[in-house]
């Protein structure tokens, strides 16, 4: 199968990509047609390595206003809605919904997600059910699963145990909660633990850390500490961080140096936390996310994510990742012509590290042949645009579409 007439990631001249048995065989400015190849001219489009969803909560999708609305718009009245919704959970609702926003995001041209699964659940409903869905989605989305305790490690009944319980599952991923544990005691503890689970069982690390306007908030210095000491470095990855837009100037300098040195990556969350911080505050109201562009400059790994789809953190969301990074260069001011064009690292290569994607990841030959084309000729003209997605393909197999003329997605 040959493409034909591609910018690959904005590059100035097109390319060919010749597509065989699901991996890119090779990519160059010109490639002739073989004896009955079949060819799709995209006459000058953009391709991209597939979009990626670095941290959302697929368990909580599509269940805003049940049974109640989140009216104060805080992470803490939006953990109480859940803890009402999670008592009804069953491993059907849960595929249902997770089913839908999988298709979702898809259509979106996003081909991996990480997702954290609330395990403050004595029955991990949800847990079993994502374990099942990754696999029965897998030729659609790879899927990551992140063990998130919602309501803490050692501020929940069995915590520990639960968090244990959901590794030995098969989650890929050991989270925690510093900032919402009782104590800072409690907060180091679990961040210890957290990290002493994944090296025992060789996982990988994302902490949902200081995700709160608290300038005292500093899970993350232990974190980025424990990465460094254990040696898990860049395995590990630090979400939200949002106390880190309230620290002051002289603290973030002394951290920055122990951040670079720990190696970690960066999740930030730029539509939810722009809707959930500063809501405690008057005027001036802080926008509560991390510190982005500083974090860049430094050299350090950033990507973006939508966090959530229509729950009781968020009550949005198509399953467009270029909503999350036109919100993202908004609120962090990366506004430049270089930061506009290359936003969309933010949801792809970036996000990529993240997940320790490695060389199942990108356009090179030899790689698995999985790519996005946008209706754009660069992705300051896709992200300005809102571009839809000309095709997604998947290991050759071109599993989402958008008709002809519309913004809607052939699925
Ligand atoms: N839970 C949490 O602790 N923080 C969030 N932003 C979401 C769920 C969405
Ligand atoms: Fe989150």
């Amino acid at each position: 199968m040959l493409y034909q007439n591609l910018y690959i990631e904005n590059a100035d001249t097109t390319s060919d990509i010749r597509v065989t048995d699901g991996k890119f065989e090779e990519i160059a400015a010109h490639l002739e047609p073989r004896e009955g190849e079949e060819c799709v001219d995209f006459g000058g489009k953009l391709a991209l390595p597939p979009f990626i969803e670095s941290h959302v909560h697929l368990d909580t999708c599509l269940t805003a206003g049940d049974p109640v609305w989140n009216m104060s718009g805080t992470l803490f009245e939006g953990i109480e809605c859940w803890s009402l919704r999670k008592e009804k959970l069953t491993k059907d609702d849960v595929k249902e919904r997770v089913n839908r926003v999988v298709r979702m995001y898809a259509a979106n041209g996003i081909q991996h997600i990480r997702t954290h699964v609330d395990v403050t659940d004595p029955k991990l409903t949800a847990m079993e059910a994502l374990i099942e869905l990754r696999e029965e989605l897998k030729d659609v989305m790879n899927i990551q699963i992140v063990a998130f305790p919602q309501e803490g490690i050692e501020s929940y009944p069995n915590g520990r145990k639960l968090m244990e319980d959901a590794v030995r599952m098969g989650a890929d991923c050991v989270g925690a909660i510093p900032h919402f544990e009782f104590t800072r005691e409690y907060s180091v503890s679990s961040l210890n633990f957290a990290m002493e689970l994944a090296e025992k069982y060789d996982k990988l690390v994302d902490v949902h850390c200081d995700e709160i306007d608290d300038e005292a908030s500093r899970g993350l210095e232990t974190l980025a500490t424990r990465a460094l000491e254990s040696g898990l470095a860049d395995r590990v990855t630090a979400s939200h961080t949002t106390a880190m837009h309230s620290y002051n100037n002289a603290y973030v300098q002394r951290l920055m140096r122990l951040l670079k040195m720990s190696g970690i990556n960066f999740v930030a969350n730029p539509l939810v936390n722009t809707h959930l911080q500063g809501r405690i505050d008057t005027y001036p109201k802080r926008r509560g996310i991390t510190r982005v562009k500083e974090l860049r400059a430094n050299g350090i790994n950033v990507s973006f994510g939508h966090d959530d789809i229509f729950d009781p953190w968020y009550p949005m969301g198509t399953g467009s990742m270029r909503d999350v990074v036109f919100m993202g260069l908004h609120v962090c001011q990366m506004m430049g012509y270089e930061d506009i064009r290359s936003s969309y690292n933010f949801i792809s290569n970036n996000a990529a590290r993240t997940l320790h994607l490695g060389d199942k990841y990108g356009i090179a030959a030899g790689r698995p042949a999985d790519f996005i084309v946008l209706d754009a000729k660069d992705y300051y003209d896709a992200l300005n645009t809102n571009a839809p997605v000309l095709a997604s393909v998947k290991g050759g197999v071109k599993i989402a579409a958008s008709i002809p003329g519309t913004k809607k997605a052939l699925f």
